[in-house]
């Protein structure tokens, strides 16, 4: 395994809308892994490819990891849809790609989602707290959206600024 570097914002990958993957095979399943590898070290509770610029329809998500005393439940996922949502949430949100930021966002409290596990099956769940709120959060970046694009101009051209003054001095 290996841990994969992070693009941050305003990199332009970020932006982009990733690809629908046609086959989990090993090379697919050793992206998952070293994806799952860098969301623990950094830590976050959520990953997509686009995030360490890969341009492919993958996600990996484990919001327990971060309870202690909890086991490890991570989700991969290709091609994930959402099938079905209903409600309304806020929560806190941060991004391991706009890092130091966090803001409140409004989004589906439930949602009915599909994808492909590890071994590209067709799984169907239903998510709700924060696991819908990650879910909503992961598919975001595969269609090149970022949380901070959710929230008032003024709060993203803030977070942006933010980011400009961290990336000072970065090659
Ligand atoms: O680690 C993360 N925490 C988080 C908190 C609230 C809502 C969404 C997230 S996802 C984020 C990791 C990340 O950037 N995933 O894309
Ligand atoms: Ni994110």
């Amino acid at each position: 395994m290996a841990i994969l570097k992070i693009l941050t914002a305003p990199d332009k990958r970020l932006k982009q809308i990733a690809q629908p993957v046609t086959k989990v095979d090993d090379a697919l399943r050793k992206l998952m892994d070293d994806m799952l590898e860098t969301m623990y070290a950094a830590p976050g509770i959520g990953l997509a490819a686009p995030q360490v610029g890969v341009a492919k329809r993958v996600i990996v998500i484990d919001v327990e990891h971060v309870r202690e005393g909890s086991l490890p439940q991570p989700i991969f996922l290709a091609n994930p849809e959402i099938l079905e949502q209903e409600g309304e949430i806020r929560w806190e949100e941060g991004c391991l790609s706009v890092p130091e930021f966090f803001s409140e966002v409004v989004r589906s409290a439930w949602v009915r989602a599909k994808g492909l596990n590890r071994y590209g099956q067709e799984v169907a769940f239903e998510a709700e707290g924060i696991l819908a709120v990650c879910l909503q959060h992961e598919i975001d970046h595969l269609n090149g959206v970022l949380f901070i694009d959710h929230i008032s101009r003024l709060k993203r051209e803030l977070a942006l600024a933010k980011m400009k003054k961290k990336n000072k001095g970065d090659d």
